[in-house]
């Protein structure tokens, strides 16, 4: 039984094989366990030799299966770490990265170009009320103006903002001059869209006021800053125009090389002295918040110019619909170092 038994051992392939065996010859009622226990049956004198002999066996195979159980558990957790071994030469999966958006690098350069003129970078808010989008900057609600930017309200009588310029507001009302701003961010307006029109879409504002500030500050600001965007050689065109909250007002525009050799001159916003009207309007918001009236008497200007007009030239992209369209074959150009 003994040679059999190592046999069998032997054999097993499995640790489960190796567990059957064991059941076999020294489980509960294995055949070695079955011979202990029929012991009594024996007469006294052979007992002893007898259980001797059968726990020599039982010895022997407890000594082979622990053997065997220590080789087959090797062979299995070899088994197991080929089978997760990898190659580490292999090259890896690259994750997808992100990029900013072309708007956002945009924005980057102008914030950049107007930080290290000296102006604060800010912010404000999306929905607003028609005081600060219209009123308060000269635009009555009987004005054909507020034709030109068509409104979406919403229900409560607010809307959302078609401009900026309620930023320059809100900043006055705030604060006290002199004071050089920027205020980025979206807008909105009701139209059809095309390829330079989008219903959303993006203005960087600009606000300076002070004492004694002219229209020669304003044009040479607007200058400085087509350069910083487009280089050194960047020329800039101003031509009148009417903004109700300016007086005088002008549109300018940046000569533009691109790289396939083509140049026009590239509409980037409108811009103006601030109309004393809008001071006026601040005074008076500043009076019923109780605070002091200081801007009457004071002289600024203003711009406001849309990014998304610049981004186009910059990278190309003929159509503003573009940006907004999450399509990868467009935005993905802009992935990780490009641009
Ligand atoms: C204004 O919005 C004035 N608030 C700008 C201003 C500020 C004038 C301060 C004077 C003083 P306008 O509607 O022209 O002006 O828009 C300014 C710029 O926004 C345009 O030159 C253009 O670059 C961009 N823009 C206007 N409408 C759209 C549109 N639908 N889609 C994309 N860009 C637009």
């Amino acid at each position: 039984m003994q040679e059999q038994a190592l046999q069998d051992i032997a054999a097993a392939s499995t640790l489960e094989a190796l567990q059957q065996v064991k059941t076999k010859y020294v489980g509960k009622s294995g055949l070695v366990t079955r011979e202990l226990g029929s012991l009594g049956k024996l007469p006294p004198e052979e007992r002893k030799a007898r259980g001797a002999e059968i726990n020599a066996v039982r010895a022997a195979l407890d000594a082979a299966l622990t053997e065997r159980e220590a080789v087959l558990r090797r062979a299995a957790l070899d088994a197991r770490l080929a089978s997760e071994a990898i190659d580490v030469t292999l090259p890896g999966l690259s994750l997808p990265a992100g990029g900013l958006h072309p708007i956002t690098r945009v924005y980057d350069d102008l914030i950049e170009i107007f930080t290290k003129l000296g102006y604060d970078a800010v912010e404000g808010p999306e929905v607003e009320d028609e005081h600060h989008n219209f009123e308060a900057l000269n635009v009555p609600w009987y004005h054909p103006a507020r034709d030109l930017q068509d409104t979406f309200w919403l229900q409560d009588g607010r809307l959302l903002r078609t401009h900026t310029s309620p930023m320059q507001v809100r900043y006055m009302v705030d604060h006290t001059p002199p004071l050089k701003i920027v205020a980025r961010g979206k807008v909105y307006r009701y139209e059809a869209t095309d390829a330079t029109h989008e219903a959303m879409f993006h203005q960087l504002e600009g606000l300076v006021v002070g004492d004694g500030i002219r229209m020669s500050d304003l044009k040479g600001t607007v200058a400085e800053m087509a350069r910083g965007l487009f280089g050194g050689s960047a020329r800039v065109r101003f031509q009148p125009s009417y903004y109700p909250f300016t007086e005088p007002g002008a549109d300018f525009a940046v000569w533009w090389e691109n790289p396939r050799g083509e140049s026009k001159w590239l509409e980037l916003g409108g811009c103006g002295m601030v109309h004393p009207n809008v001071f006026k309007a601040v005074d008076d918001l500043r009076e019923a918040a109780g605070k002091e009236r200081i801007y009457e008497g004071k002289t600024g200007f203003a711009f406001g110019l849309g990014p998304e007009r610049i981004a186009m030239l910059k990278y190309g992209i003929p159509d503003i619909r573009y940006f907004y369209a999450n399509d990868p074959k467009v935005i993905g150009q802009f992935r990780g170092e490009l641009g």
